[in-house]
């Protein structure tokens, strides 16, 4: 049996977990599961206790938390993203993982449900919520840009999954009105470019907006 994504690819931390499978070649199958009540359901539940997406299976092991489900896939295929040979580039690729989690996921997660999915799902967007947050994305992206100029990705002069972590929010954020904030910062757009130069994510692109 193939492995297993429970959720839908537009969602960005279902997204991440098809790029990784996208990434490293691996046969697997979307199961598709809708935001509402079917996230609440027992069956899901079982799957993941936080009612969330995504959940992963790979035979009789199941998973949820979308980085932790991408480390297991990348180990799983021996690849390089996490720089497992090296203690001092792994253990960088896990900063600035933690970084994109603590510090550029939440307030891109704001902008994100209140420009993105509000108006789809007919909700009142809050502004207030996007202006803050754009202030706290702008701080984020200023340690960004300076790190940037010392290196041409953010674990190092390598491309790890730290930088394709942040594909599904950062491409989101390109969806709406808002991309314009990434332009005062000249080395995080050509990181961001070299990105989405990535094959895996070209198809990324196409599974998101299919
Ligand atoms: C977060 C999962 C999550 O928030 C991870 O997998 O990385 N830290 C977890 N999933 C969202 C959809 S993707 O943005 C979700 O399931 N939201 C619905 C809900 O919380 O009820």
């Amino acid at each position: 049996m193939g492995m297993k994504v429970y959720g839908t690819p537009q969602a960005t931390n279902v997204a991440r977990v098809v790029m990784i499978l996208e990434e490293v070649g691996a046969e697997y199958e979307v199961v598709l599961v809708e935001f509402g009540t079917e996230l609440k359901s027992p069956a899901h539940l079982a799957r993941n206790p936080f009612g969330q997406i995504p959940a992963f299976q790979d035979d009789d092991f199941m998973l949820f938390e979308s980085r932790a489900i991408s480390r297991y896939i990348l180990r799983k295929y021996k690849s390089d993203l996490l720089r497992i040979d090296d203690p001092k580039e792994a253990t960088l690729v896990n900063v600035w993982l933690d970084v994109e989690y603590g510090q550029y996921n939440p307030p891109a997660g704001v902008i994100i449900y209140n420009a993105l999915v509000k108006p789809i799902i007919g909700q009142v967007v809050d502004q207030q919520a996007i202006d803050n947050n754009l202030e706290k994305l702008k701080k984020v992206l200023e340690v960004y840009e300076a790190r940037l100029s010392q290196c041409k990705y953010l674990a190092g002069d390598f491309i790890s999954f730290a930088d394709l972590s942040h594909f599904p929010c950062t491409y989101c954020i390109m969806l709406t009105q808002y991309k314009s904030v990434f332009d005062s910062y000249p080395h995080v757009k050509a990181w961001w470019e070299a990105i989405m130069a990535r094959p895996s994510i070209k198809r990324m692109v196409e599974i998101m907006s299919a």
